[in-house]
């Protein structure tokens, strides 16, 4: 049987502590995928149970299937958690609904005026943006923005979406709402102040200074490790709840949320899950996207090519490993003091829960969009290391492996989508390189936007990242993690 809200669950299964139907939505989500249901709207709960009209409205941009999984639903999921200690679950009731932009473009943008509408949250992960690599504002020409500035009536993308909202509140004296990034790009709240500002301003100049003066924009860093779902999860949701549910998600014990304090209408109080409330984001979304994230792509690239599906796996392989944790040690040198925060303390949590049994988290979930993670992963923190005069071997390490995987062939000759926005670009690119460390490597370090010119144009780091590759490619993926573990 179907979960729904006539359910009757397990006492061992946490169920919403309170009345669904009576609370009002103050928040509409864009873009419901797996990471918002295992996290924000975690958080939503919690903040539920102590009161207040804070249910979610969630907002799919492209494909309906999140809407027609949960709507069947009245919005309930379960929350697969797998620790070491064994898997639970909870069954979450903050997300109200589910709406479609592509099919009802008019309902999303009835709950984005909405007067209830408080807060306007996003996951829409990097690439849906619409930054300009070279500049950091808004890229015209972006597939998510073109469209919209050719239409500004009928928005398809998040941009769009808020910018007209936005309009239509104050055009109407509606009061207008806080508008939270939840995606791991740093200084996300002012990267998402700046697009929709600068988009708002080609649209209407007055409707630009408005927002600028009227929504805030709060930086967050948020994390939790949230693999794809499997049949795994739903099987272990059915076992744990007594029914069928194709909405299930799984994710890790861990979870933490740090969020700058300026919402101009209320917000939930978050603090009820945990939620740290902070005046400065920046030092902690600087260190969770250059010691996770950054050792995650590491790991990715080079575990992918290695033959590992699974980050587990990764952490299991010695060598390896070491890699991962030397990753850690070379991006925390570049991070300022983090209030509260033991860096070494924070790097063992990292490598306990990147070795966590009993998660499945595919390297190559997370090789996808390299070139959009990358600058504030890797690159980033080794422009810092480069200023410093600090050694560069793990960053060039890392990006040896990216190149190496952005050939799109494994070592035994089977191919795979990259799935990068610019995957279409890096193939012809490197058409003609073959399999020539020091062309790939040029042809690499120049696409436009990517690696800055101090970076790209410094002898010793271009030698550093082609030795590796070399290595990478005329040996295999296995000597070099060996030979770079030797060298450290
Ligand atoms: C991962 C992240 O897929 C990826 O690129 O690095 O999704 C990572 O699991 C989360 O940021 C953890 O909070």
């Amino acid at each position: 049987m179907r979960l729904s809200s006539a359910s009757s669950l397990p006492a061992t299964v946490h169920t919403p502590a309170y009345d669904r139907v009576s609370r009002a939505s103050g928040i509409v989500h864009l873009g419901t995928g797996a990471f918002h249901k295992a996290h924000q709207a975690v958080y939503t709960d919690d903040a539920l149970a102590e009161g207040g009209d804070w249910m979610i409205t969630g907002v799919s941009l492209r494909s309906g299937d999140v809407a027609d999984q949960l709507n069947p639903q009245d919005g309930l999921y379960t929350l697969v958690v797998r620790g070491q200690e064994g898997t639970s679950a909870r069954v979450i009731g903050s997300i109200g609904r589910v709406l479609v932009a592509p099919r009802e473009p008019e309902a999303v943008l009835a709950a984005l005026t909405a007067p209830q509408t408080k807060v306007v949250s996003l996951t829409i992960t990097e690439k849906g943006y619409g930054v300009d690599p070279k500049t950091g504002g808004l890229d015209r020409a972006h597939p998510s923005i073109a469209p919209d500035l050719a239409n500004p009536r009928e928005p398809t993308g998040a941009v769009g979406f808020l910018v007209e909202a936005l309009r239509l509140r104050r055009e109407r004296g509606t009061d207008p709402f806080t508008a939270l990034c939840c995606d791991n790009l740093p200084h996300n709240g002012k990267v998402l102040r700046r697009l929709v500002s600068e988009y708002a301003a080609i649209v209407d100049p007055d409707l630009g200074s408005w927002i600028l003066a009227n929504v805030t924009f709060p930086s967050t860093m948020v994390d939790r490790i949230t693999p794809a779902s499997t049949e795994t999860t739903f099987a272990d949701a059915l076992r744990l709840t007594g029914f069928d549910d194709c909405a299930a998600v799984e994710t890790e014990p861990f979870t933490q949320w740090v969020i700058e304090d300026d919402f101009v209408a209320g917000r939930p109080h978050w603090e009820a899950g945990g939620a740290i409330f902070a005046t400065d984001v920046a030092p902690y979304e600087k260190m969770k996207l250059r010691m996770l994230n950054g050792a995650h792509s590491m790991l990715a690239y080079s575990g992918y090519i290695a033959g590992h599906a699974y980050v587990r796996d990764v952490m299991k392989d010695e060598a390896l490993a070491r890699l991962v944790a030397r990753q850690m040690d070379a991006a925390s040198r570049t991070l300022d003091p983090v209030p509260g925060v033991d860096l070494a303390v924070y790097k063992a949590d990292l490598l306990a829960r990147f070795a966590n049994p009993a998660i499945a988290h595919q390297t190559y979930q997370i090789a996808m969009d390299g070139t959009q993670k990358l600058p504030q992963r890797l690159i980033e923190p080794a422009m810092a290391t480069l200023r410093a005069g600090g050694s560069m071997d793990a960053y060039a390490f890392a990006v040896a492996a990216w190149m190496r995987y952005c050939l799109g062939m494994d070592e035994q000759g089977r191919t795979y989508a990259l799935r990068d926005p610019r995957e279409a670009e890096i193939a012809t690119l490197l058409g003609e390189a073959g399999n020539d460390s020091a062309s790939i490597v040029d042809r690499l370090l120049g696409l436009p936007g990517l690696f800055p010119d101090d970076l790209a144009t410094a002898p010793e780091w271009r030698r550093a990242v082609q030795s590796r590759l070399e290595t990478m490619l005329a040996e295999g993926m296995r000597k070099a993690i060996e030979r770079e573990v030797r060298a450290a």
